[in-house]
């Protein structure tokens, strides 16, 4: 089967559907989550995104996936988490091809009014990939969005190829340390080290720092320790379809 043309019919059929994965600060207490997109397909079963996304990106379907998203994202925000007690923030993935995609800051305007979302509660993970990829339509793409007043988060930090200047030069409100550096505490000095040198820096470029994949408590101590005090991972909770976080905030509530 052919994913690059299951894609649409798969919409239409409504195979898929949002997980949200909790951010906590230090105390575990939950600051936001991240929407994570699963395709449960009549023909294939579960999809992972990891093979999905890529094929969505190479035969240009992924515009159709991400308009999905950012409605399906916000008639949640709308009906639930701009309602909390304390309305927490929501982030969703873009590919580097959404970044060049004309109008698409109008597209999501429009879809904040639809729905009456706060924009300020809505923030886009954006790879430095996405953004080397064609740095003129990128940076009018923040630009509208920041004066939309989203938030932009740089994903996968320290994996990309690119030199560090970009973090000056597009309006970034957080990073988030990639699993990999994670994975890695307390194994070698070096580890700790590079884990550290990126706690620093975000400090002093005064850019908020998430840290994802914590899957034990000594991962989740070091950070906290060294004041990293968003963290993400399954140490917390694993990405959980709406009905299931919402019970899930109700337990640590
Ligand atoms: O959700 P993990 O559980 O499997 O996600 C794997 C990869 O798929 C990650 O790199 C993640 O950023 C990407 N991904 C998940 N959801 C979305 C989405 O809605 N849009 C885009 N572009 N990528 C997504
Ligand atoms: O690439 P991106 O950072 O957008 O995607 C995050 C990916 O990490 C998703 O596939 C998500 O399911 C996964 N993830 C979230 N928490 C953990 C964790 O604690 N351990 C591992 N191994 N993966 C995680
Ligand atoms: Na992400
Ligand atoms: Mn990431």
């Amino acid at each position: 089967i052919d994913i690059a043309n299951a894609i649409e019919p798969a919409l239409e059929r409504n195979e898929f559907y949002i997980c949200y994965q909790p951010k906590v600060n230090g105390d575990g207490h939950p600051r936001g989550v991240e929407a994570l997109i699963r395709w449960e397909s009549s023909v294939l079963g579960m999809v992972p995104p990891s093979d999905f996304i890529p094929i969505a990106e190479r035969s240009g379907k992924i515009s159709m996936l991400t308009d999905w998203v950012v409605e399906t994202v916000c008639r949640d925000v709308a009906d639930y988490f701009q309602h909390l007690p304390e309305p927490i923030l929501v982030s969703l993935n873009l590919s580097a091809y959404d970044l060049k995609r004309y109008q698409f800051s109008d597209f999501i305007r429009s879809v904040f009014n639809k729905y009456e979302v706060r924009p300020d509660l809505i923030e886009f993970e954006v790879t430095e990939h996405a953004y080397l990829d064609n740095l003129d339509m990128a940076s009018r793409f923040f630009n509208d969005i920041s004066e939309l007043g989203c938030r932009v988060a740089l994903d996968d930090f320290g994996t990309g190829y690119s030199s560090l200047s970009y973090l000056t030069r597009i309006p970034i409100d957080l990073i988030k340390i990639d699993k990999q550096f994670v994975e890695n505490i307390g194994l070698t000095a070096r580890d700790d080290a590079l884990v550290l040198t990126i706690i620093e820096m975000a400090k002093r470029l005064g850019i908020e720092l998430c840290a994802e994949g914590v899957e034990t408590q000594a991962q989740r101590s070091f950070l906290k320790i060294h004041g990293c005090n968003l963290m993400q991972g399954y140490l917390f909770a694993r990405p959980l379809p709406l009905e299931a976080l919402k019970a899930h905030f109700s337990d640590v509530a």
